[in-house]
Parts: C-alpha cells; sequence; structure tokens
C-alpha cells in the first residue's frame, strides 16, 4: 500500500461544522438542569442517555464500539496495520452542576468528526484510530476527578477504593455503575492498559482561559498540564442555641471553616507565583439553620500549580493551619484527607510537532501554552505520549452556564486534530 501523499487531500479538510454544532446542541438537551446550563453526572439517567448519543454517533462513523467494565467507550476506525498501537484522542462529556455544554464535549463529538473529516478526504490510517470517551473526568458524584483514565493508567490505589466508596446519597460506586449498565464494576483491574497500548494520545478542549480569544490566536498546542490537588475536612463543634450561648462559651465550626477558606488563600498568595491557585469549592455547615450554631462544617478545597513542590508547599501549610484552628476555637478536626495529589504532565515534544505543522499547514496562527485546567490527558500521559490541542472560548469562561466556543473555532479545532491524526497515524 503507498504511503498517501496527504498533502493534496488534505486541501479537502472538510469540517460539516453546522452538523457538528447541532449535536452539541443535542447532546446538551440531555441535562439534569434547564438550559443553558448543563448538568449530566456520572451513571446518572442524563448520563446514560448521552452515551447511547456518543456510541450511535460512533457507530454511524463506521467505528467499531467497546466499553469497559467503568464504561470508557472506544470508537476504532481500523488502520492497514492494525497490529501496530492506535493513535488515540478523546476527551469527556460529563458535567458539573450547572456547566456548560463544551468542557469535554468538543474533545468528542468533535473527535468523531475528526474521523469523518479523514473518511471524506479518503485518507487511510496506518495505525488505527480511536476515539475515546472517559466516563467520568469531573469528580462531581464520588469526588474523584478523571475516574476514568485514572483507571486506564492503572491506577490500583483507586481500583481499591473505589469498592469502598459510596456517593452522597450512600449509593455505592458498582451499584451506581450497574444501574448505569456497567455489571462488572466490583474488580476493576480489568480497566487497567498497558503501557504502550496507544503510540499517542491527543485531546482537543476549550481553554478555559482567556489567553487564545485575547490574542486572537487560533489554537493552543499545549505543553505541560497543571498539578491538581483536592482536599477533603471537617471541623466539629458543640453547637448550640445562637441566641443563649455566650461568645466565651462557644466553639464554632462554621467561624472555623470561614478562618480557614481565608488561610487557603493567604498561603497560595504566599507562593509568590501567580500559577499557584486554590479555592473551597465546597463548604456545607450542619444544621443549617440560621439560629443554631453550626457544630459541623465540611469543607473541600481545590488547589494547583505548575510547580509540583509549591503545590505541595501550600497542602502543608494548610494542614497546619486547620490544626492551629482547631486548637485555637477548640473545634475538632475530625477529619483531613488529601484526596489526590497528583504531578503535573509535560506533553510529548513529537506530538507537540505534528499540531504544530498541522497548524502552520492549515495557516492557522497558533501559541504554545500551559493548561491550567486538568484533563484526562493528564493521565494519559502515564500510559502514552500525550498532547493537547485548545481552542479559544468566550472570555475563558468555563463551568458556568456562559460557557461558548464559536463554531468556526471548534472547526479549526477538529481541522488541526484530524490533520494532527492522521500525521500520528502514519508514524
Ligand atoms: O477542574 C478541572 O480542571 C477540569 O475542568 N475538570
Ligand atoms: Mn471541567
Ligand atoms: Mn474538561
Ligand atoms: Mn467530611
Amino acid at each position: 500500500v503507498h504511503e498517501p501523499h496527504f498533502q493534496d487531500s488534505f486541501s479537502s479538510l472538510s469540517v460539516d461544522a453546522d452538523n457538528l454544532q447541532k449535536q452539541i446542541d443535542e447532546l446538551s438537551s440531555f441535562s439534569d438542569t434547564p438550559a443553558p446550563s448543563v448538568t449530566r453526572v456520572l451513571y446518572s439517567e442524563k448520563d446514560v442517555l448521552a452515551r447511547r448519543y456518543i456510541k450511535n454517533l460512533m457507530a454511524i462513523s463506521g467505528l467499531s464500539v467497546r466499553e469497559d467494565d467503568v464504561g470508557n467507550i472506544f470508537g476504532r476506525w481500523d488502520g492497514y496495520e492494525p497490529e501496530l498501537p492506535p493513535v488515540s484522542t478523546g476527551s469527556h462529556i460529563d458535567a458539573i452542576p450547572y456547566s456548560g455544554k463544551y468542557d469535554g464535549v468538543v474533545g468528542v463529538l468533535g473527535a468523531i468528526e475528526a474521523i469523518n473529516v479523514l473518511k471524506r478526504s479518503g485518507f487511510k490510517p496506518k495505525r488505527s484510530l480511536e476515539v475515546i470517551m472517559f466516563t467520568s473526568e469531573e469528580p462531581t458524584r464520588f469526588g474523584i476527578s478523571c475516574l476514568g483514565s485514572r483507571l486506564l493508567a492503572g491506577s490500583e490505589e483507586l481500583a481499591e477504593l473505589l469498592k469502598r466508596t459510596a456517593d452522597g446519597q450512600n449509593t455505592s460506586f458498582s451499584d451506581a455503575a450497574r444501574f448505569a449498565g456497567y455489571k462488572n464494576a466490583e474488580d476493576l483491574s480489568s480497566v487497567f492498559l498497558r503501557k504502550g497500548s496507544y503510540s499517542a494520545f491527543i485531546e482537543l478542549h476549550i481553554e478555559q482561559g482567556p489567553i487564545l480569544e485575547e490574542e486572537a490566536t487560533s489554537i493552543g498546542v499545549v505543553t505541560a498540564i497543571a498539578a491538581p490537588a483536592s482536599i477533603k475536612m471537617d471541623f466539629e463543634g458543640n453547637g448550640g442555641h445562637a441566641g443563649a450561648v455566650l461568645m466565651p462559651m462557644r466553639n464554632d465550626a462554621g467561624l472555623a471553616a470561614a478562618e480557614l477558606a481565608l488561610a487557603v488563600e493567604k498561603h497560595v498568595l504566599e507562593s509568590g507565583s501567580i500559577d499557584t491557585v486554590g479555592t473551597v469549592g465546597i463548604l456545607e455547615l450542619h444544621p443549617g439553620a440560621i439560629n443554631s450554631i453550626p457544630s459541623k462544617s465540611h469543607l473541600e478545597i481545590d488547589t494547583r500549580d505548575i510547580n509540583e513542590t509549591r503545590r505541595n508547599i501550600v497542602i502543608e501549610k494548610i494542614h497546619n493551619s486547620a490544626l492551629a484552628i482547631s486548637k485555637n476555637r477548640k473545634v475538632k478536626l475530625s477529619e483531613f484527607k488529601i484526596v489526590n495529589q497528583d504531578p503535573p504532565a509535560l506533553s510529548d515534544d513529537s506530538i507537540i510537532k505534528a499540531a504544530e505543522s498541522a497548524c502552520q499547514e492549515l495557516n492557522l496562527s497558533y501559541k504554545k501554552m500551559i493548561s491550567r485546567a486538568y484533563h484526562d490527558s493528564l493521565f494519559m500521559a502515564r500510559i502514552s505520549p500525550m498532547g493537547m490541542i485548545f481552542i479559544p472560548c468566550y472570555k475563558g469562561y468555563s463551568h458556568k452556564p456562559e460557557e461558548f466556543a464559536a463554531t468556526h473555532d471548534i472547526a479549526n479545532g477538529v481541522r488541526v486534530l484530524a490533520l494532527t491524526l492522521a500525521k500520528l497515524s502514519l508514524t
């Protein structure tokens, strides 16, 4: 079989942008909250409908579809050397409460359309191409981010943890998986992929930041993904009547939480780097009555940095502050748990180069940049050379209903993804 010189056929790199936009809009209708927001939580009824929608589109594109025991979905286009490790691409379709319709979705629907683009152009892949829809990238239901890709990357610790994990309604992970049709979610070691299963993994995603739009640049070529960490903790005090208990007698778990939240900000800013970030995304007070002194507070903290050491210093300081607050306010620190403390990931040079030359051949402006959001790519990087392609999004908005990416920007991203996949497939 001759090695196709696909430059000529690539002048006809035609993306069906209107159809892709229609699919993005249709997929967003599978949501537990009203438009324009999207809420789609792992293994929920809306998630199951959305999964069916994706599998159907994969089949229409002629991909052979399979799912693993945790619900990662794979759509494969066999190459003419199918025994070689394939090139893969993909992202997620789960959406945190009241978020938008592009985060993750652009990298799943866009990947399927990239396959259609290559098929329409007459390209024949040498290495097979696989589109992956990761089962759950957001930490919403079980508090674990990138659950599907962590398991694909072989996290024994996570496979063990999931055997004794339940959601906020006390539904076990395996029962929730069974509801969605995944009956063998007791032992998840079947999900682990061998290193070398893929020759490359590349993910298309909205930037979730303002840089590309501000600099009127069409494409971001990601060089590294920041190191995320999440911590959860509980303070417990005696609570009591908000009127009758005098201040010297109180040990208010709510005020302890408030002081800790400000300590998070202080320790992040002390790092001296703009790359260190942190917030308290969840803060629950019990019993949550205006005239009852909080007897328990539950906090969940998200802190990240592109520099892992700097981020770990922030975690250390947060822990010390929690202990000090507990002592000074005579509240019990009944839980302090680092849920995840992941290293950053570097993109692979050969994938960066392939994406750069794709942008050049397509006459698209591009910029190398880091990803401050984490992605499934962060964990795929543990078992495969990794790369990411960003497209601009409106004011960098994400994780809120105002999230928006223009159809022509999405089409540009799909073109770059298609050409990059073609290049990587012929290596
Ligand atoms: O939080 C993140 O970075 C990702 O968008 N879930
Ligand atoms: Mn997200
Ligand atoms: Mn995402
Ligand atoms: Mn707790």
